[in-house]
């Protein structure tokens, strides 16, 4: 008898076996009276709930990868004769968590092995008893994945099941991974949003709008895990800004107005085969400088207009100047204060309607006030600009003109 007419004899008593086995279970509920007060029969719970193919025994042949079993999720059941090896393939999508748990019936033990779409293998489970698996695919890495069943040792023979489980990734609510490049960087808006990485998804981007005259405040916080590599980074996919192993960011920046445009947070595991969850939360302001709902001036060109009175405004990061343009009479009177929030300092300068200055740079520190008094220095009356520069995050100022 040789090797294929031996599996075919033992698949036939399998059936007889299992028919034998199904006809004495099935007997006492059949005979139940129909007239008879219903009394609940307890229906024996399998001790396996098939879903998909349940092998029922063997299901040969499935002894090499070209012959690998399709399974599905759920609970498949599968049994090793002796020299056997049992091949299954799975279809796992892109941006899922893959959970595959292996049992060995009775105590048996048995070598679990995984592979790639590639049949690289990616995991080896030795005389094993349970196995549980679990990998995050990102947005490229589904395939058909492989796993193989095989006896610890030479004509080992035995019963086990596979559960395989496959569950979406839910990054920002998207139902799916979040974005692996700047290509494909999920699309998120103002709000709060979660996210995973793990297994094959080591990184997760997003993508946001952030309006001219915009003030963006991203803020990161790290839930599950011991830390993240966030980054930040400009419409031209320069970084702007990076913090290693961290799990809390906060990055506010203000927008001029052409420095606007599609932002991008990067968020990546500190090192390899890390898993670990975070929440973000992306607020979008407007500035308001002067009360104009928008972000003041960045050259002579666009200075806001202004007239007597207190204005607020803002500068700073991507906003390092703000413009204003005013009627002065002889003795008008400009008066500049720094915030406390401000980070160092603002510079200001006047100009004259032909853009020359008229005033040294001024230099005025946070929490600090300084006055410009026209008559005091002489000035004739006319059209002026007012120049702010800020320093690096800069930082909230007043403006009244008197
Ligand atoms: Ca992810
Ligand atoms: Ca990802
Ligand atoms: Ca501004
Ligand atoms: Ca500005």
């Amino acid at each position: 008898m040789n090797r294929k007419q031996l599996y075919l004899l033992m698949a036939m008593m399998g059936i007889i076996l299992s028919i034998m086995a199904c006809g004495s279970k099935a007997a006492p509920v059949e005979e139940a009276a129909p007239a008879a007060p219903v009394e609940e029969v307890a229906t024996p719970k399998p001790e396996v709930v098939a879903v998909g193919i349940s092998g029922e025994g063997e299901t040969e042949p499935n002894n090499t990868f070209d012959e690998a079993m399709p399974i599905e999720t759920g609970i498949t059941q599968g049994a090793l004769g002796a020299g056997d090896e049992d091949f299954y393939r799975f279809e796992v999508p892109n941006g899922v968590i893959l959970k595959v748990e292996f049992a060995g019936l009775d105590g048996d033990c048995f070598d679990v092995k995984m592979f790639d779409p590639k049949q690289k293998e990616i995991g080896e489970f030795g005389c094993a008893g349970e196995v549980t698996d679990i990998r995050f695919m990102n947005n490229s890495s589904g395939g058909t994945y492989y796993l193989a069943v095989v006896g610890p040792w030479e004509d080992y023979e035995g019963s086990y099941t596979i559960e395989l489980i496959l569950e979406m990734q839910d990054d920002s609510g998207a139902g799916g991974d979040a974005g692996d490049d700047f290509d494909t960087a999920t699309a998120i808006e103002q709000g709060k949003y979660s996210g995973e990485i793990g297994g094959y998804d080591q990184v997760d981007y997003y993508q946001f709008e952030v309006p001219n005259s915009g003030i963006m405040k991203v803020e990161f916080i790290g839930i599950e895990g011991d830390c993240f590599d966030v980054k930040l980074l400009d419409p031209k996919q320069k970084e702007i800004s990076e913090t290693g192993c961290t799990d809390e960011v906060t990055d506010i920046r203000l927008m001029n107005n052409s420095s606007g445009g599609a932002y991008y947070l990067a968020i990546e595991s500190p090192w390899e085969d890390y898993k670990g969850s975070y929440t973000i939360e992306l607020m979008l302001e407007m500035q308001d400088d002067s009360g104009a709902g928008v972000d003041a001036g960045d050259d002579f060109d666009t200075a806001t207009p202004i007239e007597k009175g207190e204005y607020f405004g803002q500068a700073g990061d991507f906003d390092q100047e703000d413009f204003y343009q005013f009627e002065a009479v002889s003795d008008t009177v400009l008066e500049f204060s720094a915030d406390v929030d401000t980070v160092f300092w603002f510079e200001l300068a006047l100009f004259d309607a032909g853009q020359k200055a008229v005033t040294d740079e001024i230099i005025v520190f946070s929490g600090e006030r300084d006055t410009i008094d026209f008559s005091e220095r002489e000035l004739a009356p006319g059209l002026y600009f007012l120049h702010i520069v800020a320093e690096d995050e800069g930082g909230r100022y007043i403006v009244e003109l008197r």
